[in-house]
């Protein structure tokens, strides 16, 4: 069921676990001002549409479903339409994520060109393994020609109309044939979208399982498509992460500087943003106005993208962005696309803060466009930088809390891969080992956002802490990597505080931290990849859906989390999503998503609003494929007795104790 409809004002601590936000909740308050904690108490979710039982698809209805037994005036079943519901929700995620995906290729084919000055190949060896990831020659070829030729390869996948992906080819080679015999393998990536706003039309597929099959197809062009496209030219354009040190929470917003706070989605602007920050004339031009300096920072997956890469600190997730503004010392607000609130320029309006819209698919009320061109990135960054520093005497009284966190993010596929092995033997085999002998039990990932239905970040974090109690390595992207970094969980030495036995023992030998922060939402295209590697390495099956993971999202909000769930279980992976579910107004579609996928592909979607029973689902899972792969039970007593840990461990002890720890007998016998 939907959550209770309720009127009644939560304190801060039951909006938000985070004392950043707390306190900035009880300023709000004091000056009066709504934010999204507070309108979620006004506006009660209308419980027809939580659970998927509104049609609106014809101007017969809209036709709200709410007795057993009832259809609408078409006579459209529940099971059909909360399946459209569904299989439109999921392909407007897989929409905005390929979109951001398809705009990244256009900037690398104009950088190819040298058409996109300030642009440039920042990493050629990623742009060489992707390029021979699609089979295009690379031996003696300049890096322009090459990066022509991903782009335009890249692009083609949009608009093709038969056929399958080209990355669908680095799947597993048992999850691949899967695809190609249940006709899942996505033709075109635009074409999968499309079959699903025309299927869902009304009076066409009213099938429920033969929608949700389609929907998969349509995700996957996403996963396996858009989103990892996305990812790989953003890694080619603006450099492949590695761990780096940075802070998180709206503590990093500078008192005595012009702070300029980037949100949305898209590295592309951000990353020129950052340079013109950097630029002496920008920086002599804020000390004429009194500012010691500019202080770049970010929100939501635009901060993760130059979080992980330049070391950009993030002023939150994505409940902060009215937060930030509330500070009073936000100069300006750029946003690109996604995650948006509307009410941003009316909340900005009460303070000096601008919000400037950059994308020419988005503008916003009351907010300053300045549309972004890649071929005139730069002189547009600059002069948005400028607007800020001109904005900044018009400061009122600024509160900022006193909050932030130290976090090392920046863990590509990439990157775990050279952590585990060192430059010569770099490989996941110490990873499967470990898994293999039970030191770590399996992998989680904790990706998605946060949704003031609940208190924001709480389930995140605890679910985290338990995992690593229960000695799972967790992986993140999205807002839950911003939630972890919050409290403390994105530093090695203390989530390692939290961890198991098993998991401590591994992480200790190879510097590898117990939660790794892997990037942005589309950034989720990196944990398939993980995935596959972990296939192809050996020891934990030949499929996706044999490796002991799951993956969660449990305070999500977006259709393209929906996207990320369909694509993942379409992967063969167990998905878990809080909040409410939203096909609970059928028990088929709950079915065919959870049983239904599952005997067909080997993942599954299931839609659970306690944290403890995620939990206990997840490790459930994740025991029952260690039998079936024939390893040992997970047994935690059996480790974290070697190495350093042991050692500090018998140093305290006397040295009587000590020897008979060692030798099984007193000193001196
Ligand atoms: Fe948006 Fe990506 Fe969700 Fe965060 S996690 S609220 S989608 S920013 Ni993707
Ligand atoms: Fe109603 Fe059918 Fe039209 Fe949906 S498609 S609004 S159920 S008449």
């Amino acid at each position: 069921m939907p959550p209770e409809k309720s009127k009644k004002a939560r304190t801060p601590q039951e909006r938000s676990l985070d004392p950043a936000a707390q306190e900035m909740l009880i300023r709000a308050d004091a000056l009066g001002l709504d934010t999204a904690f507070s309108r979620a108490e006004q506006m009660a979710p209308c419980p027809i549409g939580a659970t998927g039982s509104c049609c609106k698809l014809c101007f017969m209805g809209p036709c709200r479903l709410v007795k057993d037994g009832q259809t609408g005036v078409c006579g459209a079943t529940i099971e059909t339409i909360t399946a459209r519901n569904f299989a439109r929700a999921v392909a407007a995620g897989a929409a905005a994520h390929s979109d951001h995906g398809r705009d990244l290729a256009l900037t690398l084919l104009a950088v190819a060109k040298g058409e996109a000055p300030g642009y440039k190949v920042r990493d050629p060896y990623r742009l060489e393994s992707v390029a021979r990831k699609l089979k295009i020659p690379t031996e003696g070829r300049p890096v322009g020609e090459i990066a022509r030729d991903v782009a335009e390869l890249y692009l083609a996948q949009f608009g093709q109309q038969t056929g399958e992906l080209a990355l669908i080819d680095t799947a597993p080679p048992k999850r691949k044939q899967l695809w190609r015999e249940l006709k899942l393998a996505p033709r075109g990536i635009d074409r999968e979208v499309v079959d699903i706003l025309h299927r869902t039309h009304m009076g066409d597929d009213q099938d429920p399982e033969h929608i949700l099959h389609q929907t998969m197809r349509s995700a996957l062009g996403d996963g396996w498509g858009g989103s990892m496209i996305a990812t790989d030219i953003s890694d080619i354009l603006f450099g492949t992460p590695s761990p780096l040190v940075s802070q998180v929470n709206l503590g990093v917003l500078c008192k005595d500087e012009v702070n300029i706070v980037v949100h949305g989605h898209e590295p592309t602007l951000s990353e020129m943003i950052l340079a013109a920050t950097t630029d002496p004339e920008l920086i002599e031009y804020a000390a004429t106005k009194g500012a010691q300096g500019i202080n770049l920072c970010g929100i939501c997956c635009t901060s993760n993208e130059t979080l992980i890469r330049q070391g950009v600190p993030s002023a939150g997730n994505f409940l902060h962005q009215e937060l930030a503004i509330i500070t009073g010392a936000v100069e300006a607000m750029v946003v690109d696309v996604q995650c948006i609130m509307q009410a941003l320029p009316d909340l900005a309006r009460k303070f000096h803060t601008e919000v400037i819209t950059t994308s020419p698919k988005v503008k916003i009320t009351g907010a300053t466009h300045i549309e972004f061109d890649e071929h005139n990135a730069y002189q547009i960054a600059k002069d948005i930088v400028r607007r800020a520093i001109d904005n900044y005497p018009n400061r009122g009284e600024i509160d900022i809390p006193d909050v932030s966190s130290d976090v090392v993010p920046g863990f590509s596929h990439e990157y775990i891969n050279y952590m585990l092995g060192g430059s010569y033997r770099s490989s996941f085999r110490p990873l499967n080992d470990a898994i293999m002998s039970g030191r770590i039990r399996g992998v989680v990932a904790n990706v998605g956002c946060n949704n003031p239905r609940t208190t924001q970040d709480a389930s995140h974090d605890y679910l985290v802490r338990e995992f690593l109690k229960n000695d799972i390595l967790v992986v993140e992207t999205g807002c839950g990597a911003i939630a972890s970094g919050k409290f403390g969980l994105l530093l090695g030495e203390a989530a390692l505080e939290s961890a198991g036995p098993g998991l401590r023992e591994v992480c200790e030998a190879t510097g590898m931290p117990p939660v790794l922060h892997m990037g942005s939402c589309v950034d989720n295209s990196r944990i398939l990849t993980v995935l596959t590697q972990v296939v192809q390495e050996g020891g934990l099956g030949e499929d996706i859906s044999e490796v002991p993971a799951v993956g969660l999202a449990p305070e999500w909000m977006s259709e393209k989390a929906l996207a990320i769930a369909s694509y993942c279980a379409a992967s063969g992976a167990y998905v878990i999503m809080g909040i409410h579910s939203p096909v609970a107004g059928s028990e088929e579609v709950t079915r065919i998503l959870s049983e239904g996928w599952e005997a067909k592909v080997g993942g599954k979607i299931e839609f659970v609003e306690e944290d403890a029973e995620m939990v206990r689902r997840a490790l459930e899972h994740i025991d029952k494929k260690r039998a079936a792969l024939k390893l040992p039970p997970y047994d935690p007593s059996r480790f974290g007795r070697s190495g350093d840990a042991r050692m500090l461990e018998l140093m305290e002890l006397e040295p009587e104790a000590r020897a008979e720890a060692l030798y099984g007998q007193p000193a001196g016998d």
